[in-house]
């Protein structure tokens, strides 16, 4: 214990004469960035140091002081979304086990990392968890959420049909119930659109690594059940999806939601009605294809349900073929999100291609020309990825109907696209690639990179897919401009005020819920914060309530977040 202490005070001291020595003060942000969590042993291990000082660089001990690992910087160059020019130190070769800093004598140390098996294993439990701590409808007790443990927001038991919703069987002022699901996001709308990609998302992680996810306790409610664990917090959600159709013709609406966004305030003390809005194409598809795939999932631990939600997707795809082009708009009342979308193709490209997977009925297959379709980066207004994806899966079991060389190809054709720019880019990253990549929600994108890009791996088991995978997971963890490691609670340098009422208004915590991947830096505010520290994509990003768009955390950021960690823990491990 002394010597550890000891060792501690050495590297205080250490570290405080290199800041006085380097110019930096001692609380001062590290300048080298790097993953802060840490790295597999035999993991690709990269830290960006900012600059063109080429030389020397090392892996220093982090308990004894000790350089472990000597190599030289390489690349300067240049990352335009960030306007730096950084190099590259790779110690991908340093594989012991332990505790580390990288030093560059003129420009000075990065925060502390580990080297170890199941590096990421907490962050994918908390990453999960995140979705727990959304829930609505149910108290969050201290046993499940320790510090953050509230009473239930919003039992949605009554809920008024909006007049952009009424119909003749449900007018105007009609009461539905509606509760459970999870909070969109900092806000407490819930909204089918992105429910879609969300839950989605969890699905497939499951339905992708079984054997995995069998295993992994995530202390929720339902832990003592036999089901696993991410499908019962998928579960929560879906509950709350099927009460959003309507029995009497299979449109889904769009949202449940106050006609405000609330004040900064904890779930329970929220008061204001609640109303189901319009039926739209979109919510009726994405609906359609996430219980489409959650037959599938549910088949061995819930016939039952398994069935009612192929029934309830193939009523709602019946809705959207009847009403093709019911585009979301926002009546005047209404002040919450829009989730709005002008373009349905890929919604009812990936709503055909689950049905199709599920059902086996080539009708789905022929009901669209995916002959002519691209795959592209998944988001919740652009789906048509999420097909791709699930016929991959399932390719060996699919009818005639299909031409599995054709789904082969396209998530070949995708992944080699990201590769490129992650042998090309400043960062070693393919993030940054396309122009939608600092929208917001920009880190929302780096994750779904990696989604796409763990499917050519799946299917070609060639290693630099999983290793540009891992790169933007870097990314999020702190191998990135602003120097942040963007989830709640993971890494030493990390938001601290998100966009998330319910940490924001939580009076008994300092620390936000933990978990949670904030949006990310992005080109474009419009938010009410009234500096950001640049202009330039990647680097205009500001950790404080005001600003939500760069701040806010979601549930469909935090789905490729967790599939990421999932499969690249699940392929580390398992190789
Ligand atoms: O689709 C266009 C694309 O074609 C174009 O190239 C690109 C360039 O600007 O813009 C794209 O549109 C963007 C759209 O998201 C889709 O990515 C818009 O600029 C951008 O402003 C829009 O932002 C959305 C934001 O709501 C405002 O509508 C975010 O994606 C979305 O995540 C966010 O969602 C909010 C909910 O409304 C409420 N709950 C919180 C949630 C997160 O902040
Ligand atoms: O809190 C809201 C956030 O969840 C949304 O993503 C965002 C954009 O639609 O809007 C936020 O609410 C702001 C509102 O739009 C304007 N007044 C300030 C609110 C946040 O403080």
């Amino acid at each position: 214990m002394i010597s550890v202490i000891h060792n501690n005070l050495i590297q205080l001291f250490i570290s405080f004469s290199l800041c006085l020595m380097l110019g930096f003060s001692a609380t001062a942000q590290k300048p080298i960035k790097l993953n802060q969590i840490g790295f597999y042993p035999d993991s690709p291990k990269i830290a960006i140091i900012p600059g063109s000082d080429e030389g020397e660089f090392n892996i220093i001990d982090a308990i004894t002081d000790e350089v472990v690992y000597k190599g030289e910087v390489n690349n300067p160059s240049e990352w335009i979304h960030s306007g730096e020019t950084v190099m590259l130190a790779d110690f991908t070769d340093y594989t012991t086990p332990g505790k580390y800093y990288v030093l560059h004598p003129t420009v000075g140390i990065s925060y502390n990392f580990k080297i170890k098996n199941d590096v990421h294993r907490n962050l994918h439990k908390a990453s999960l968890r995140a979705y727990y701590y959304n829930r609505a409808s149910i108290d969050l007790t201290k046993i499940h959420a320790g510090k953050w443990h509230r009473p239930a927001g919003h039992p949605d038991t009554v809920i008024y049909v909006h007049k952009s919703a009424a119909s003749p069987e449900r007018p105007e002022g009609y009461v539905i119930s509606s509760p459970k699901g999870w909070y969109d996001a900092g806000d407490f709308n819930k909204y089918i659109v992105n429910s879609g990609i969300s839950t989605y998302t969890l699905l497939a992680a499951y339905e992708h690594f079984p054997e995995y996810y069998d295993k992994l306790y995530l202390n929720i409610p339902e832990s003592s059940n036999q089901n696993p664990d991410i499908l019962d917090e998928a579960r929560w959600n879906l509950d709350w999806m099927l009460t959003m159709q309507d029995p009497n013709d299979g449109g889904v609406y769009h949202k449940l939601t106050h006609l405000n966004f609330q004040g900064t305030m904890m779930p329970h003390e929220v008061t204001a009605d609640r109303y189901v809005v319009m039926k739209s194409t979109s919510a009726a598809l994405n609906f359609a294809a996430v219980m489409a795939t959650a037959a599938r999932v549910y088949e061995k631990y819930d016939p039952k349900f398994a069935q009612a939600a192929l029934e309830a997707a193939e009523y709602a795809w019946e809705w959207a073929i009847e009403n093709p082009e019911a585009y979301y708009i926002q009546p005047p009342d209404v002040h919450t999100g829009q989730y709005g979308d002008d373009d349905f193709s890929d919604e009812f490209d990936w709503a055909a291609a689950e049905l199709y997977i599920t059902t086996g009925n080539d009708e789905y297959w022929h009901a669209r020309n995916f002959h002519e379709i691209g795959v592209g980066i998944p988001s919740w207004q652009y789906v048509r990825p999420l097909a791709w994806v699930s016929l991959l899966h399932h390719r060996d079991n699919l009818t005639d109907a299909a031409d599995i060389d054709l789904i082969e190809q396209r998530i070949i054709d995708q992944g080699n696209e990201l590769l490129e720019e992650y042998n090309t880019s400043a960062y070693n990253i393919s993030k940054g690639l396309y122009e939608d990549d600092f929208v917001w929600g920009s880190n929302g994108m780096a994750g779904n990179h990696s989604v796409l890009l763990l499917q050519a791996y799946r299917l070609t088991k060639d290693e630099s897919y999983l290793n540009a995978a891992q790169a933007n997971l870097d990314y999020l963890l702190g191998r990135n401009a602003t120097g942040y490691s963007f989830v709640t609670g993971f890494g030493s340098f990390t938001p601290m005020y998100p966009h998330h009422r319910a940490s924001a208004a939580d009076e008994r915590n300092v620390d936000p819920v933990p978990g949670f991947v904030v949006g990310g830096p992005t080109y474009r505010h419009i938010d009410g914060c009234t500096w950001y520290p640049s202009t330039m994509p990647a680097l205009s990003y500001r950790d404080d309530w005001c600003s939500y768009t760069t701040n806010e955390v979601t549930i469909n950021w935090n789905a490729p977040l967790v599939y990421t960690i999932g499969a690249i823990e699940y392929y580390r491990n398992n190789k």
